[in-house]
């Protein structure tokens, strides 16, 4: 048996969540005992492993509390866990409050552990510029044996803001690019979908908060079903959604826009799009987009963050400055009529994702991070 991990994340909708519970499947393949701690079972941990246990973190509610410390429950169960399945590691996503919990419980821990925190987006962007919060998130970098972060782009706008020395090693997130695809059945789900075999589909595929700047993407295809035979389908759901929905009735475009929820099976959604969006205000890395590209979808992405890390520009897609509908519009009409190159950049996509973001090639990056520390 190899290392014992434990892995602290949101274990709800969010890629970083996504990116802990990935990582820990594919570390138990490898033969490591995961240990994930968290308030619920993460959403995509459905597999029966053997190697892989869930502790939940209760949190106490007494009438003298006016919030329930969550926190401290958080902290003390990670050292309960250290101690009792002799953890060798802590591997905290998300700084804010995972990564200094973890090095509460390593001071509580009887046993000698050692925390590797990763920092996902806007544990840095939002909350680490947040005066309240600074030191704190500041103490969590510095204090932890090992930081890594998601994108370059990340990594140096956390060295900037926080004014931090450290070294942080970016590892960019991942994906199997190899996954037999399971056959879709395309036409039919279009059916399904009443969408007509000739008609494009672009797709957006958020949580739905304002950073995403939804409404940029249905400006954009408002633009572009002008000239275009195509749908939108928006898929998600968040604090957005209601103007969202709002804005497409505004526009008219009711029976071009499919509001989708939030869906499990993503892939079947890309197997039939041609375009995807992803138009942030703000994004570390954007996981959506390694989606896309392993089913041969070029996407359109703004000019922010770790995006232009992961589209390369004219190649598996553009990159047009945040808030530029127009740019965006176009590039997205030339992708969707000039089909040589459509095609072209659909196999650049695929290309580039397995060479640069698959999961075996990122987990040794980790794996070898465990045994630097
Ligand atoms: O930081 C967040 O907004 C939440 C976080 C999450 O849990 O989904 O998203 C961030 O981490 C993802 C996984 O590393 C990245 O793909 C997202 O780009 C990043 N979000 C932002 O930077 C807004």
């Amino acid at each position: 048996m190899n290392k014992k991990i434990g892995i602290v994340c949101y274990p709800t909708v969010g890629g970083s969540g996504v990116v802990a519970t990935e990582l820990g499947m594919h570390l138990s393949d490898r033969d490591y005992e995961i240990h994930f701690i968290s308030q619920t079972m993460p959403f995509r941990l459905k597999r029966l492993d053997p190697n892989i246990f869930f502790h939940e973190v209760e949190i106490a509610n007494y009438p003298v509390f006016k919030h329930p410390p969550y926190d401290l429950s958080l902290a003390s169960k990670i050292a309960e866990v250290i101690d009792r399945e002799q953890l060798d590691i802590i591997h905290a996503h998300y700084a804010m409050p995972h990564a200094i919990c973890a090095l509460l419980a390593k001071q509580m821990a009887k046993k000698d552990v050692r925390v590797i925190t990763t920092l996902h987006g806007t544990d840095i962007t939002v909350l680490g510029i947040d005066p309240s919060l600074t030191n704190l998130i500041r103490f969590g970098i510095e204090e932890s044996d090992a930081v890594t972060a998601v994108s370059y782009s990340l990594r140096d706008q956390t060295k900037e803001l926080l004014n931090i020395q450290k070294d942080i090693e970016v590892v960019h997130n991942f994906i199997e690019s190899d996954k037999i695809d399971e056959p879709t059945d395309k036409k039919e789900l279009k059916r399904k979908l009443s969408i007509q075999p000739a008609e494009k589909v672009m797709i957006h595929i958020s949580n739905f908060r304002k950073v995403k700047r939804v409404q940029d993407v249905i400006h954009v295809f408002h633009r572009v079903q002008q000239t275009v035979n195509t749908k939108l389908l928006l898929v998600g759901d968040g604090p957005e959604y209601g103007d969202a929905y709002q804005l497409v009735q505004n526009l008219g475009l009711q029976d071009q826009v499919i509001f989708m929820g939030r869906q499990d099976n993503i892939h079947d959604l890309f197997a039939i799009s041609d375009l995807n969006l992803l138009v942030s205000e703000k994004e570390s890395f954007g996981l959506v987009l390694l989606e896309a590209m392993v089913a041969g979808v070029p996407s359109i992405g703004s000019n922010t963050g770790g995006i232009p890390e992961v589209i390369k520009d004219g190649e598996t897609g553009y990159i047009c400055e945040v808030g530029d509908i127009e740019a965006m519009s176009k590039r997205a009409i030339h992708l969707l009529t000039q089909e040589s190159e459509w095609k072209r950049q659909s196999t650049l996509s695929k290309e580039r994702v397995r060479e640069c973001f698959d999961a075996e090639q990122i987990i040794k990056r980790y794996e070898n991070l465990y045994y630097e520390v």
